[in-house]
């Protein structure tokens, strides 16, 4: 495996890259190494100004920071500032969301409108506020200020942890990890790992946990239920995938970040015969909208607008010399681009008052005036478009058609109206179990091969693949999403595929839309009476590497299920703590971690897992 990606379109654009002078974060990766090993391990500390403290891993040096604090406390405290970060990302995605939904139930916003009625009327009876005879508006409003007080509230605990099955909850109440305030876990993880505070491993593995709950429970749940809300619950949509989606003759405009918010407008305007004319006049066909990681998975999911790539490919997006305009949001967006930008036309435009980029264009959105600022920004690209340096354009011919679009609902309404066809497949050993591969890029490890390798392994063994992130865009652009990959699962999951129509490999949404997956796991674990740890599932990251996938690992883990991480997390050189996250765990939670590098090995340990489980269930075979 010594390519740096599987991917043709990738490597072809990374020859590109090469040829044409451009760094990649493949180049700056081998720049950076050897990588630090203190850093690898975990086991440096700058969390107060004696140190920075840094613990000799191999005995021959300091075992202790100047405070006293030990290997096992100081890799403990990093990963917990990683769950926090990865926490806040996600949870502050959802406060953007529950505020959009607020705002335009208030008359406040430009172009929103409440495009599931039905999902916020039930979110409403969930949440105990009266709706019947009430405007959709009325609700929206007292829903959206309940939500918002569940953020920073100051009594009891999340109201959509009622939605884990009573022996979970019973579990997180009696380990003392059930999340309070979203807000909260995480200022609390801030001061425990303050000099000088919780200095006790276990102590603070148990508050991570907590805080990851409030993300996976709370801040991305939030997130995903009220962008339904917004912007309709998606069902089976069909698409295409990969740097092949863009366009020789359009003004292609790729979308790139988290949040729905903007790039629904982008993609809504777009489609404006003003907006069309003004790209025509500029000598192109028409505007085509691409997505970029997990706001390509917010698009594709609700209006199979097709995306470009993943997380590694966001710099080759830009390599193909056809991006008019790259927009982008929160999360996962490459500094580097701004240096890749300078040798093509391409116009990078932030918009976030969170994300401002030294060297980018930045126009200022706002929920209030959305449109404008859409058709502001489309018509930047448009402006652009004669600005290519036709020379420099090379645009890989791979895509590929996917079907995405698999909310909860659509699931079950896959299966005929209930989840019972899926229990059943399980019980007789059709489907032997169910596995959410999710996550990102990550160049320790060639692009896309973890996902890949996986989820080819998984569902060959009839096992049911679930995805979101970078990983479903990796399956997405090999075909996997189709249900025609039915032919390359076993014959059981073949088979149910083939009656239902569906893919092996159900493409659930973006990174907070893993609620989706929880929300599913602990449907099926009350239909079955057990607890999410009795259940035949298993959570992978093949390819991580931001903390928000540190936040999802541990939230998996603390709702009771085992998770493959693909690469290693900086915890190593704390040993009793790795042994609590590897281990130790499984005693508290149910569920533990386990770091596997290469795929197929990660891969056998599921299967075992997934086999031990059912034997637990009773319906070995
Ligand atoms: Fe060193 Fe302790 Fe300060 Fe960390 S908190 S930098 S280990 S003295
Ligand atoms: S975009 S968090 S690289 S999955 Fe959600 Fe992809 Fe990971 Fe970002």
């Amino acid at each position: 495996m010594g390519e740096r990606s599987v991917d043709q379109a990738s490597l072809k654009m990374l020859k590109k890259a090469k040829q044409e002078g451009i760094e990649t974060a493949w180049d700056r990766y081998e720049q950076q190494l050897p990588q630090c090993g203190f850093g690898l391990l975990g086991i440096c500390c700058r969390n107060c100004n004696m140190g920075p403290c840094r613990i000799e891993p191999f005995g021959d040096g300091p075992t202790e920071g100047i405070c006293g604090a030990t290997a096992d406390t100081i890799a403990a405290r990093n990963l917990l500032r990683m769950i926090a970060a990865g926490a806040a990302a996600h949870s502050d995605h959802g406060r953007d969301i529950v505020t959009t939904l607020y705002e335009t139930a208030s008359g406040e916003t430009q172009g929103y409108e409440i495009k599931d009625e039905g999902k916020l009327r039930a979110l409403a009876v969930e949440f105990g506020i009266p709706e019947e005879g009430r405007s959709k508006e009325d609700v929206a409003r007292d829903l959206a200020r309940e939500a918002m007080e569940e953020f920073g509230m100051v009594k009891g605990t999340l109201h959509f942890l009622n939605r884990a099955p009573e022996k979970r909850r019973q579990l997180w109440e009696r380990v003392g990890i059930s999340p309070r305030g979203i807000d909260r876990e995480i200022v609390e993880v801030m001061h425990r790992t303050h000099m000088g505070v919780d200095n006790d491993y276990v102590n603070l593995t148990l508050h991570g946990v907590r805080t990851a709950l409030s993300d996976g429970w709370g801040g991305s749940m939030f997130a995903t239920e009220f962008s339904d809300v917004l912007f309709g619950t998606p069902e089976p949509v069909k698409g295409e995938s990969n740097l092949g989606v863009l366009k020789e003759d359009d003004v292609n405009i790729v979308v790139h970040g988290h949040e729905p918010v903007l790039s629904d407008m982008i993609v809504q305007v777009a489609k404006e015969e003003g907006m069309l004319a003004a790209a025509r006049e500029k000598g192109a066909s028409s505007i085509n909208v691409c997505g970029m990681c997990c706001t390509g998975n917010e698009m594709l999911m609700r209006h199979g607008v097709p995306v470009a790539g993943n997380f590694l490919q966001q710099e080759l997006a830009v390599v193909t010399g056809a991006v008019e305009a790259m927009v982008v949001d929160v999360q996962c967006i490459m500094p580097a681009l701004t240096q890749v930008a300078k040798c093509y036309h391409t116009k990078l435009i932030s918009t976030s008052p969170k994300a401002r980029f030294p060297e980018m264009d930045h126009v200022p959105f706002s929920e209030r005036t959305a449109l404008d600022t859409a058709r502001k920004i489309v018509m930047m690209a448009v402006d652009n478009f004669p600005n290519r340096k036709k020379d420099l354009v090379q645009i890989p011919d791979e895509k590929m058609e996917y079907m995405a679009g698999f909310s909860v609902e659509a699931i079950i309404k896959a299966l005929g109206g209930s989840l019972d066809p899926l229990l059943g497949a399980i019980k007789s050993g059709q489907i032997k179990g169910i596995a959410a591969i999710v996550g990102c890029n990550n160049p320790k490890i060639p692009h896309d091969y973890g996902h890949l390798t996986l989820t080819r392994e998984l569902i060959k063994n009839d096992v049911l693949v679930v995805q979101t992130g970078c990983a479903a865009i990796a399956c997405a652009k090999t075909g996997l999403l189709l249900p025609e990959a039915a032919e390359q699962a076993g014959p059981g999951l073949s088979a149910v595929c083939k009656a239902i129509g569906i893919p092996p490999v159900l493409h659930m949404g973006s990174c907070v839309d893993i609620s989706r997956i929880l929300v599913t796991a602990a449907a099926i674990a009350n239909a079955l009476g057990v607890d999410m740890s009795d259940l035949p599932a298993a959570g992978a990251a093949p390819e991580w590497m931001s903390e928000k996938a540190v936040s999802i690992g541990s939230y998996v883990v603390g709702s009771g299920i085992f998770t493959v991480l693909g690469t290693v997390p900086p915890v190593l050189g704390g040993k009793k703590f790795t042994e609590l996250l590897t281990k130790g765990a499984q005693d508290v939670l149910g569920a533990a971690f386990a770091v596997e590098t290469d795929p197929v090995k990660a891969a056998a340990l599921i299967l075992d897992h997934i086999a031990a489980k059912r034997k637990g269930l009773g319906v070995e075979g």
